[in-house]
């Protein structure tokens, strides 16, 4: 049976986990403390998730699993990649997750379930954003960029089941940063880019983070 370490904010662990999901092939997700520093290291001589583990042997590295995983049997990433989509992910990634951080902070996942692993948290992640209170503190107009970006994407949706219409990696970098944009309360989702963050949650039997939104 695979074994897949994670956190569950963890971006690069949802691009692990929907290859398990989107391949029906069953796993046991392991959720880690995030103050564990020896289980990482451990397995890869680094405190980095997501890690699979396979026959005692340990894989680091999202998309290495990614494509490891779908190797096994008829690959489903054959689709093409659209350089569109990659523009729209760079552009977005820095002021996604400026907001995505300091919610995380404060969300109820189970890697912060300890005192000492929400504090681990904000203390190096802090280090490279400043002071969350001071980003959370910046309301609504911090979001307006973000909501400008969900209008760029929608477009570019060429279908609910697979953004350039036929699965590929695209899908796997796409859906984890919609995941990650589901924690923030308030952005609107234009009708393309919904229905497709709501299909390829089901099709990858990850939930959205929008009950928890902050
Ligand atoms: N290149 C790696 C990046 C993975 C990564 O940055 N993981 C973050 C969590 S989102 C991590 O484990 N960082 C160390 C930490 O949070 O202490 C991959 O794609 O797997």
């Amino acid at each position: 049976m695979y074994k897949l370490f994670v956190y569950d904010h963890c971006p690069f662990c949802i691009k692990a986990r929907m290859i398990f999901g989107l391949r029906h092939i069953p796993f046991d997700l392991v959720i880690l403390q995030n103050n564990d520093e020896a289980t990482p290291k451990r397995m890869i001589g680094q405190k980095m998730v997501p890690i699979l583990e396979e026959n005692d042997h340990f894989m680091g590295e999202s998309m290495d699993i990614v494509a490891h995983i779908d190797g096994q049997g008829a690959p489903l990433l054959t689709g093409p990649t659209n350089p569109a989509i990659s523009d729209w992910l760079k552009r977005s990634n820095s002021s996604l997750y400026r907001q995505f951080l300091p919610r995380a902070a404060c969300a109820p996942f189970p890697e912060f379930s300890t005192t000492a692993g929400r504090a681990y948290f904000v203390r190096t992640k802090e280090r490279s954003t400043g002071a969350f209170s001071d980003i959370l503190s910046e309301g609504a107009a911090a979001l307006e960029p973000l909501n400008a970006l969900l209008q760029d994407l929608a477009p570019l949706v060429q279908s609910a089941e697979a953004v350039n219409g036929h699965l590929s990696t695209d899908d796997i970098h796409l859906f984890a940063q919609l995941h990650s944009l589901s924690l923030i309360a308030g952005l609107t989702y234009p009708a393309a880019v919904e229905a497709y963050r709501q299909t390829m949650s089901k099709r990858c039997g990850i939930s959205l983070l929008d009950d928890i939104a902050i």
